[in-house]
């Protein structure tokens, strides 16, 4: 397995742009606190590596990972956002509750994805114990909010330089 292998958070700061002046807002779950607000350090962080403003980084904490949808929903009506960063984790238990949370937010973000026209990124920890969970936000595989923050900035600059292209075609 891939992950086996690596830190898979190791990535070429070359390619990412500048954050500076970009919005964010975080959306962190207190389920796992331990763990998403070991997230929330490195994508905050990271952000901030990368040229965003303080200013412009908005957090917000909702109870577990299934209110992650709605609380990016809430924040991105309220907000002017260039993107929303949800970071959750969810560790399979004796039953299947750890699936039908998983798939509401993968479902429900790419909604809102769509609906918005705005980047919103999938930072939930899928996993099957706490030791993986630990491994990812900060241990030998990397910390997921880190790669968060990157797909954030890199979706935005995205989507500033599609609008750029189409207005200089004329469309
Ligand atoms: C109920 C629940 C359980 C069992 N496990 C988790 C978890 O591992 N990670 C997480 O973020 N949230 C969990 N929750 C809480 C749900 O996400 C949600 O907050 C409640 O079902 C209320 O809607």
């Amino acid at each position: 397995m891939a992950s086996a292998l690596s830190n898979l958070s190791e990535y070429n700061e070359g390619n990412v742009p500048s954050a500076e002046k970009m919005s964010f807002g975080i959306v962190v779950a207190e389920w796992n606190r331990h763990i998403t607000h070991a997230l929330l350090d490195g994508c905050v962080s990271t952000l901030i590596h990368h040229g965003a403003s303080e200013d412009n980084i908005r957090v917000v904490q909702v109870p577990g990972s299934f209110e992650l949808t709605a609380g990016a929903a809430a924040l991105g009506a309220e907000l002017r956002l260039d993107a929303i960063i949800c970071l959750g984790c969810v560790i399979k238990g004796e039953t299947n509750h750890d699936e039908y949370i998983n798939h509401a937010v993968a479902s429900g973000l790419t909604q809102l994805g769509i609906q918005t026209g705005k980047p919103h990124v999938f930072g939930l920890l899928t996993v099957l114990n706490e030791l993986q969970a630990l491994d990812r936000a900060g241990g030998k595989h990397g910390n997921k909010g880190v790669e968060a923050a990157v797909t954030a900035i890199r979706m935005v600059a995205i989507r500033h330089t599609l609008r750029n292209d189409v207005r200089k075609i004329g469309f």
